[in-house]
């Protein structure tokens, strides 16, 4: 299923899979736990995140940047093996990913239209997997303003991103708390794996 050049593959991931992701998840944020990134103009971001891999996305007053420590000083944990197989299985890239970004979205919290571009290369796509509650995902073009499309995201749902769409807006505008029972007390997480391509 095609999306202004997002290719999603609705139900990539199977019960048991999924599961599995939560657990592998689990590890990563006990080791480097979810924070509230601060924009550039001080404002927190309703969604809490992490990183996993040799390097990790961090927003706050200096702006955005990856970083090869967790906020805490402590290095970010190892990507799970099981997040690697998706990427050779669905990604079509030859590279593996260096990091790979973990939101997570509680009650109300959503994402802004916005473009990722702290990476090195836009050459490379992004892997995206969803888990737990639907989620409203909207993508547009490479200029703002322009025409968007949107569909709901599920679990086990992933979404691949390259060519010309690496650069579309994109951004997450409500969820449905509680729609899925994947996490005990709610709430949706995305993951996404890139080659960031930037030194540790
Ligand atoms: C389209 N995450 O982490 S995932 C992000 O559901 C981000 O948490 C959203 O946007 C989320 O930066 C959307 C789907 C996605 C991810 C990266 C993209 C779509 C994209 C990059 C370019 C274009
Ligand atoms: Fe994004």
């Amino acid at each position: 299923m095609d999306l202004n050049g997002v290719t999603i593959h609705p139900g990539a991931l199977d019960h048991a899979a999924q599961e599995a992701l939560v657990a592998d998840l689990r590890d990563v944020v006990s080791a480097a736990p979810l924070f509230h990134p601060e924009t550039s103009r001080g404002r927190k971001m309703s969604v809490r995140m992490t990183s996993a891999g040799a390097v990790g996305w961090v927003s706050d007053r200096r702006g955005y940047r990856y970083e090869p420590a967790h906020p805490s000083g402590v290095a970010w944990p190892p990507i799970p093996d099981r997040l690697l197989a998706l990427w050779d299985r669905l990604a079509d890239c030859a590279t593996p990913p260096d990091t790979c970004l973990i939101n997570f979205y509680g009650e109300g919290a959503r994402m802004g239209l916005h473009q990722d571009r702290d990476e090195a290369s836009f050459d490379f796509p992004v892997l995206s997997l969803s888990l737990g509650d639907d989620a409203l995902f909207r993508v547009g073009g490479t200029e703002r303003g322009g025409r968007t499309k949107s569909v709901w995201l599920s679990s086990g749902d992933v979404a691949v991103i390259g060519g010309d769409a690496r650069l579309a807006y994109h951004g997450i505008d409500r969820t449905r708390f509680g729609s899925s029972s994947l996490l005990p007390q709610g709430g949706r997480i995305n993951v996404t794996l890139r080659v960031a391509g930037v030194s540790a």
